[in-house]
């Protein structure tokens, strides 16, 4: 028996694990580390399976190809390479490279491979047809960030461990573990939030496990959070509850877009009472210290991008964006410079519907459109990066069709699932412990600044490819170097861009020294860790990889602290309170005022024991409360004279389902979990607990303007008897 530690990367929280294996390398056990100093021995379920996870049978171990008769075959790594220079190359010959797409999933938001290899696969590729899960999530807050503070990543999280006062908008940590904000122990924070005298509020359709644990439940209608926000600026304004403490340009053109959204005007369409409203407005100035703070209920609807630019509005009114216990900005250890330029979306359009790109990306909304639409430019061959937009896409089923339709797809995952069937090469990760872990993308918004650095629990299988190895050599195959190309080199060649910028940069840690020796000098057992080891050199707090290794659970570097105007690249150099792009989406906001609310509204939901789509083929997982059920007010189901089931028909499409009534949601809500609908016989335990798609139901046509984001939540509906 040996133990061993690890960072846990199937969620945002960075939980610390403490693993047992025994010496074949089986995993006995897993536990939360209590000496991890963010985390604190916290754990939830979903980490205490990730040896199972890990072990999982379905799992696959060797590249797989589909033959012409659509029979699958492992072949070897070399075939595989092979192969995917054929099926790319062929496209590319005859179509051009904007014939080429890449969809990149949520898991790359967890892992090295992800951070730093796609951006040069994306860079081979050479196609403007890039897609992630980006759209069907964050993509608001991203773009509100960067229209306010010039840098789409520059996002405020609330200081979780200090303010007086938590307004929460669609979230769900206690089940979710948080989002856009790391925090390990979400659950503990915001009790300890509550022993300390603070106040918790939460604004939700549903009366979830966090709700339940808040001072205050507010219910909202769903896709009206703006609405609600816009109540409470009004009445900042209104009442003179203001007190600005940081630059800011367009004060009064915010004050006159709130003007006409007094909590009286909002009140119906939000079902909030203008009372409420109001009252929620004077809490929030008057706490000593405050944050709002919103997610996927907020962001993943009709008015997600406004919804989000008046969160921080709100902040920026009460004095609480860039202080102690208000919304704040972390320092990564590998943050290295800051952004010069303005941010700035639309730089090119989708060629089918004209959608500006945000972020270097097109709306994952948009992606049947380019594939099944003629014409030059359309798409026909398709990388899929640790994603399964069949099940997390809005309207999958056509995604579904879609994909059937390429010339050429390859899929880098771990499993034959409903997205990667359709591909004709499937490139499969090692498991977690073969691989090394350091959150490039999380810590970004972490409550606390802190690094941890995990080696690799168990030695690589003999000739089975890391995943940075694996991307590397599709970067390289894209680029035109062959199947054959040592991804060292592309390491070599980013390392030395990386040093030699760095040594030019006046005032970097190592202006002007000498690149081939600031080379020598970098330590790792990988090219992903010797570029780790430069980031970490190179970033704010001077560490390395060795430093990092002597801190085995972890590296607190202390509670964030104020960085503006450090944060702030806008044109003008201050906050941006009423963005033009976002003060035009008003304007929308207004027209939809006028227009009679549906009847039955369908939102998401995510259970403790869940990850989007794929943790479903592990046993302990399923089953019990983590189930596809339509969760319904018991007044909706005696008023459709329901039972036991129902047909539930949106504009994409219909599907039967279980109900699952319950007073915890609002009439006139009905909620199903993403990440069902499991096709096939080859995830077995999944495959028992197939349960339905909800994203046969959202509908790709509607989307959140300014960032071309997926609207899941607030999606009208029909339900009928089955
Ligand atoms: N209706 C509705 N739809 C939603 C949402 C919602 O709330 N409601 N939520 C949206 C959100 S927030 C997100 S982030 C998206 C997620 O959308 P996706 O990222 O498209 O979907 P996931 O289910 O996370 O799929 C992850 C894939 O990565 C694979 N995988 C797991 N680990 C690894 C790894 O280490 N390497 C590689 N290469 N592959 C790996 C899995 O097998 C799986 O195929 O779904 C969105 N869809
Ligand atoms: N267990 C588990 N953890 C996960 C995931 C998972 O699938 N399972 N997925 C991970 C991913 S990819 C992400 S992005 C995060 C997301 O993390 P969270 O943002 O916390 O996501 P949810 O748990 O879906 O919570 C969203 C809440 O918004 C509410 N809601 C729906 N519509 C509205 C609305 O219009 N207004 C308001 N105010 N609320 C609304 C829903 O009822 C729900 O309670 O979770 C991550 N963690
Ligand atoms: S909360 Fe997230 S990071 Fe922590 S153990 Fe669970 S899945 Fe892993
Ligand atoms: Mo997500």
């Amino acid at each position: 028996m040996r133990t061993a530690h690890r960072t846990c990367p199937l969620c945002e929280a960075v939980c610390g694990l403490r693993l047992t294996l025994d010496d074949t390398g089986h995993v006995v056990s897993v536990k939360g580390d209590p000496d991890d100093p963010f985390s604190r021995g916290f754990i939830c379920p979903k980490g205490a399976s990730l040896g199972a996870l890990d072990e999982d049978p379905d799992r696959l171990r060797a590249p797989m190809v589909r033959d012409g008769d659509g029979r699958w075959r492992e072949v070897t790594w070399e075939e595989a390479f092979r192969a995917v220079e054929r099926g790319l190359s062929g496209v590319v010959e005859a179509h051009g490279r904007q014939a080429l797409a890449i969809y990149l999933g949520n898991p790359n938001a967890h892992t090295m491979a992800g951070a730093l290899y796609n951006p040069p696969l994306i860079k081979a590729l050479g196609t403007r047809n890039i897609f992630s899960a980006s759209t069907a999530d964050q993509m608001p807050k991203h773009v509100s960030c960067g229209l306010m503070f010039g840098d789409p990543l520059a996002i405020p999280v609330p200081d979780l461990d200090r303010t007086d006062y938590l307004l929460m908008l669609g979230a769900n940590p206690l089940e979710s573990n948080g989002s856009l904000c790391t925090a390990p122990d979400f659950p503990g924070r915001l009790k300890a939030l509550r022993r300390r005298g603070g106040r918790f509020v939460v604004v939700d359709p549903r009366r979830t496990r966090t709700a339940a644990l808040a001072d205050e439940h507010v219910f909202v209608r769903p896709g009206t959070d703006a609405y609600l926000l816009f109540g409470i600026v009004h009445t900042l304004f209104a009442e003179n509850l203001t007190s600005v403490g940081v630059a800011v340009e367009g004060l009064e053109r915010i004050r006159e877009l709130a003007e006409e959204f007094s909590p009286k005007a909002v009140a119906e369409i939000c079902g909030v009472p203008a009372d409420v409203i109001t009252r929620l407005a004077r809490e929030l100035a008057d706490a000593p210290t405050a944050a709002v703070y919103a997610r996927i209920g907020t962001c993943t609807a009709e008015f997600g991008t406004v919804a989000q630019w008046l969160v921080d509005v709100i902040n920026v009114l009460t004095g609480n964006l860039d202080r102690p216990g208000g919304v704040m900005f972390a320092k990564t250890a590998v943050e290295i410079g800051r952004r010069s330029r303005p941010y700035r979306t639309g730089r090119w359009h989708s060629r089918v519907r004209g959608l500006p790109e945000a972020n270097g990306e097109l709306p994952v909304a948009t992606l049947a459109d380019e594939i099944e639409t003629p014409g030059e430019g359309q798409v026909r061959a398709l990388v899929t990066v640790a994603g399964n937009p069949v099940l997390s896409a809005p309207n999958g089923t056509r995604l579904d069709r879609a994909f059937a339709g390429l010339e050429f797809m390859v899929s880098v995952d771990p499993y034959l699932n409903e997205t990667t069937r359709h591909a004709h090469v499937i490139l499969p990760p090692p498991p977690v412990l073969r691989s090394p872990h350091y959150d490039l993308s999380l810590l970004f918004v972490a409550v606390r600044n802190y690094a941890r650095f995990s080696p690799p629990v168990l030695p690589p299988e003999p000739g089975r490819p890391s995943e940075a190895e694996i991307l590397a050599r599709l970067a390289m195959i894209a680029s035109g170097q062959g199947a054959d190309a040592d991804p060292a080199l592309l390491d070599e060649l980013i390392l030395d861009q990386m040093l030699r910028r760095a040594v030019e940069t006046p005032g970097s840690p190592v202006e002007g020294q000498d690149v081939a020796e600031l080379r020598a000098a970098l330590d790792g057992e990988s090219g992903a860790e010797l570029r780790l080891d430069a980031m970490l050199k190179l970033g704010p707090y001077g560490l390395s990889l060795a430093a990092l290794r002597e801190h085995p659970h972890g590296l607190d570097l202390g509670p964030l602290e104020p960085r503006l105007p450090e944060m702030v690249c806008t044109a003008s150099g201050r906050v941006e309170l009423a963005p033009p792009q976002l003060a035009e989406d008003v304007v929308r906001l207004r027209e939809r005022l006028a227009v009679p609310p549906a009847e039955i509204v369908l939102i998401g939901r995510r259970h403790l024991r869940s990850n989007n789509s794929w943790l479903h083929n592990v046993g302990p997982l399923v089953g019990g409360s983590n189930r596809c059920t339509l969760q319904i007010n018991p007044q909706d189901v005696a008023r459709l004279g329901l039972d036991g089931h129902a047909v539930v028909r949106s504009a994409a499409g219909e599907l039967t389902v279980p109900l699952e009534p319950t007073e915890s949601i609002m009439p006139g809500v009905v909620s199903l979990p993403h990440g069902w609908g499991h096709a096939g016989t080859v995830q077995r335990v999944a495959a028992e607990h197939a349960g339905v798609s909800v994203n046969a139901l959202t509908d790709e046509s509607r989307i959140d303007v300014p960032s071309g984001n997926a609207v899941f939540n607030g999606v009208p509906v029909t339900l009928t008897p089955a």
